[in-house]
């Protein structure tokens, strides 16, 4: 039997970029080994150099192929198990998918900057500057069009859970824990992932780990 897949993740409370790997491999069930290594501590850099050449995490590892950087995950996710509509089965859908995932990896510099991922904060409001405001109305107005152009057939972008879910679920904690005023048709779908198996168990890790960093925790 080959080797599981391994992932190696910052910790559950603030990765964000580690939750769209995770998230992907959890909701499609596919196995995976998971390492954690709690972030922002004296030991963290070389504790991910041992597995990710950018210093950075997620990392996945394939016996000895590495992967790293989360977009570069999901392709490769969705190379070696064909048979899983990690990304939409149609041409245009998946167009879309990846231009929306691609997106959301290269940009909202404002709203990440501003807002960071937070697993186990309080549900409350914080003031918010042009630029974050304009991100998260772009990621709305985004949202919006991929539920009614892509999304009839389930609550996701895409009608089923895809590859753009996993890439925007960290913006759906975002949202939620800054108390971000959306739309009904944004709520909605906020409410599918937190409903999520996947996302519950993020969560339920997340408020057990014991690591706290100050710069994260916002308001
Ligand atoms: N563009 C990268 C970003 C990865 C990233 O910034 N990861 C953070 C954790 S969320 C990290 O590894 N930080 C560790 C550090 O900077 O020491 C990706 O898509 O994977």
């Amino acid at each position: 039997m080959p080797a599981p897949l391994k992932l190696v993740i910052g910790n559950k409370a603030y990765s964000s970029w580690s939750l769209r790997a995770w998230i992907l491999l959890a909701q499609f069930k596919i196995p995976f080994e998971e390492l954690l290594i709690p972030l922002d501590r004296p030991e963290t850099r070389a504790m991910i150099l041992e597995h990710s050449p950018s210093g950075k995490l997620p990392a996945l590892r394939d016996g000895a192929i590495t992967v790293f950087e989360s977009l570069a995950i999901v392709e490769y996710v969705a190379e070696i198990f064909p048979h899983k509509a990690i990304w939409p089965r149609g041409k245009a859908a998946r167009a879309h998918a990846r231009s929306l995932a691609s997106e959301m990896h290269a940009g909202f510099a404002a709203l990440r900057r501003d807002c960071p991922c937070n697993f186990r904060r309080p549900v409350s409001a914080i003031a918010l500057g042009e630029a974050v405001e304009a991100d998260m109305a772009r990621i709305e107005a985004a949202w919006a069009h991929a539920r009614e152009n892509f999304g009839r057939a389930g609550p996701f972008l895409f009608g089923r859970f895809s590859a753009a879910d996993a890439m925007f679920a960290p913006v759906v904690n975002r949202f939620h824990v800054y108390d971000v005023p959306v739309s009904r048709a944004t709520r909605a779908y906020m409410d599918a992932i937190m409903a999520l198996p996947a996302w519950k168990a993020w969560v339920a890790d997340a408020e057990a780990e014991p690591w706290r960093i100050e710069r994260d925790e916002v308001g």
